[in-house]
């Protein structure tokens, strides 16, 4: 009964134009757009793409393009096909399953609802060492969830290790990811003397989403949405990415998109996403009290260890060589476990310039010793897509990276 009435519900919203129908990306492409540093054409190519995939590159752009676009970018410039049906990519992925308990969570992509189920039931298996932790709420009302962690010395007692994942909304790999370091650091308590003697040395705290508005997106309507769900009165555009928010150094030039309509659009003022401001308080609160040891910003894709500073490519961190130092032995922990490469190196130099991101935020106004993005699997065959058969390998081998930094930092 009451599921009849939901459905015809969701029927009276969806023919009032409430309930937007779900992109279909068949016959769409993906293509590798050469611009030589050209950025009118840039937005000429934003204009006629349907997303764009690597924003912030200034050498050439990876961009979803509906079949009908297809020649009007070849013509705008050289182009090379990178994926030839979007739709048939994502039917790939694997769909998402229903929640099953244990191990095989990280066989699969899932719902909102089942991430928030998974992390209340493995809180739950370990009471006297874990609590459910928010970091505010979102656009539309949910609320930034976590679950922190803690050994002998009692909760809140050691350095704060703080990790973030899915901040970008279609990047669901991290969100896996970051839920498997929660999962071994409790499930691995008590039978494993590396996890213990992590968990015993930091204070850990941990969301997987910290975008649940896009994230839910991606799985209902849109699923290369990147950014969060905020609108502004100047524009019918939506989002904010959370990622060019943070305030520190918002107002740098070059690093973000004043337009509304843009990947990387920053916001009208400084921290003014919810999202942020939930973070904010989060790392505010860790650098008053026991201090931040590491952040850890989990992304995909691309194969990257990234660290301080985005606003700046001449600019290094006081302790550049130590960030180095770390990032170099992650990677190598990585390639042991499966062959996986992944290029190190400050932000700005090695990747793209990016304003108001969260490592430069919480290196300098938060404090903390050390902080990380991580770009995750792949380098752009499936890219934000990447298979259900490849969750697996790839939580494990970041993992090992992972367990390398906590024991070096
Ligand atoms: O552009 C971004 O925000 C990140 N790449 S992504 O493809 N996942 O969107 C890179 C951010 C790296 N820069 C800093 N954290 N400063
Ligand atoms: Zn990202």
């Amino acid at each position: 009964m009451k599921s009849a009435l939901v459905s015809s519900l969701l029927f009276a919203l969806a023919l009032a134009g409430a309930v937007p129908k779900k992109v279909d990306y068949n016959g769409f492409k993906v293509l590798r757009v050469n611009l030589n540093e050209k950025l009118d054409k840039l937005e000429a190519l934003e204009k006629l793409a349907t997303h764009v995939l690597n924003p912030g590159k200034a050498s050439f752009v990876d961009v979803v393009v509906a079949p009908e676009n297809v020649d009007a970018v070849n013509a705008l410039s050289a182009a090379t096909v990178i994926t030839e049906d979007v739709g048939a990519a994502l039917k790939e992925e694997g769909g998402f399953s229903a929640y099953a308990g244990s191990e095989t969570w990280f066989t699969a992509y899932h719902s909102y609802a089942d991430h928030l189920q998974f992390l209340r039931d493995l809180q739950a298996g370990y009471t006297s060492n874990s609590a459910i932790i928010t970091a505010g709420t979102s656009v539309e009302g949910r609320t930034l969830t976590g679950i922190q962690i803690w050994g002998t010395g009692g909760r809140g007692s050691k350095p704060a290790v703080l990790i973030h994942g899915n901040v970008h909304a279609r990047e669901w790999i991290t969100s896996k990811t970051v839920e498997y370091i929660a999962w071994q650091l409790l499930t691995k308590y008590s039978t494993d003397a590396t996890v213990k003697s992590l968990v015993d040395k930091f204070d850990f705290y941990i969301v997987p989403i910290v975008n649940p508005d896009g994230f839910v997106y991606t799985q209902r309507t849109d699923r290369l949405w990147r950014k969060n769900r905020q609108t502004v009165s100047s524009s019918r555009c939506v989002g904010r990415d959370i990622n060019r928010n943070w305030p520190y150094k918002w107002d740098a030039p070059g690093g973000a998109s004043t337009d509304p309509c843009s990947e990387t659009y920053k916001g009208v003022a400084a921290g003014d996403a919810p999202e942020n401001k939930g973070l904010v308080a989060q790392v505010q609160q860790l650098k008053a009290s026991r201090g931040i040891r590491l952040y850890l910003d989990i992304h995909s894709y691309g194969q990257y260890i990234l660290w301080p500073y985005g606003y700046d490519c001449n600019l290094r961190a006081e302790n550049d060589a130590q960030h180095r130092n770390l990032a170099t032995r992650a990677a190598s922990a990585i390639r042991a476990v499966s062959g996986t490469a992944y290029t190190i190196g400050p932000s700005c130099s090695t990747l793209y310039a990016t304003t108001g991101s969260s490592t430069d935020y919480t290196d300098v106004t938060g404090n903390s010793t050390y902080s990380y993005t991580y770009e995750l699997r792949d380098t752009g065959k499936y890219g934000f897509s990447l298979p259900a058969n490849q969750i697996q390998p790839t939580v494990r081998e970041t993992w090992a990276g992972i367990v390398s930094m906590l024991k070096d930092a």
